[in-house]
């Protein structure tokens, strides 16, 4: 099987897993928007149902969701007209098939979607298999938003926590910026034993802004596997 082959199929899956969320919305919902290429293909798929007569509005976790929406005609509001989401439909970097614990913020986008999921009735999270480990943070490390000032320091804090802390950059060379004009450094812990203490360690670093490490926050997964959609609840 080829690279191109092995991609076209992950980029199904993961349509399917959005695909089943995207049924889960109903009339009248106020809906958070993730980020990531996953999250794109549920914007698609509401995008879809709005022009067959669904009326939703969206609360967008990122500039580019909220682009893409906007263009598809999904109407947009804030935290100044709903202070209360009635579900989001999210991507995850790893998922913990045990406990439903998630790593996010690789598209970057980690602050924003964290709270808007922490507004949520319900965070549906979608993937495709790959996604679902044993134990997080074998495959990816965990992205950290972090202050720009002293940025130095807070990566050492962090190093004294375990991590390997690696500042994000963008493909011409320039620290990457999240939406909130802050810098992400990715921590490779390796297999973490405790998501939850680390999640509050970071926590309590000062010169952190949020880990994207989240705990408890998933109420449904939807898993897009060979065999079909799994949907794995707490
Ligand atoms: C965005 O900041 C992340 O939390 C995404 O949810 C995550 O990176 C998943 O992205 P993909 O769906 O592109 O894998």
């Amino acid at each position: 099987m080829t690279n191109t082959q092995s991609m076209g199929d992950r980029d199904a899956r993961k349509r399917e897993a959005a695909m089943a969320a995207v049924a889960m919305v109903d009339d009248g919902m106020i809906v958070g928007l993730g980020t990531g290429s996953t999250a794109a293909f549920a914007i698609e798929g509401l995008i879809e149902r709005v022009r067959g007569g669904l009326r939703i509005a969206g609360i967008p976790t990122s500039e580019r969701s909220a682009k893409q929406a906007r263009a598809g005609g999904i109407e947009l509001t804030d935290f100044a007209h709903h202070t209360k989401v009635d579900l989001t439909i999210d991507g995850a970097d790893e998922i913990s098939r045990h406990s439903l614990d998630l790593v996010k913020g690789l598209g970057g986008a980690l602050l924003h979607e964290k709270i808007v999921a922490a507004a949520s009735d319900r965070l549906v999270i979608i993937a495709d298999e790959p996604k679902l480990v044993a134990g997080l943070g074998g495959t990816v490390p965990v992205p950290v938003e972090i202050v720009a000032f002293g940025w130095e320091t807070t990566a050492a804090r962090l190093a004294r926590l375990g991590a390997k802390p690696v500042l994000r950059m963008t493909p011409d060379g320039a620290a990457f910026r999240t939406d909130s004009g802050n810098l992400i450094v990715d921590c490779h812990f390796g297999l973490i034993a405790d998501p939850g203490q680390l999640a509050q360690d970071l926590s309590a670093t000062i010169g952190v802004v949020e880990s994207g490490l989240f705990i408890g926050m998933a109420a449904t997964v939807l898993v897009a596997t060979p065999g079909g959609v799994i949907r794995l609840g707490r």
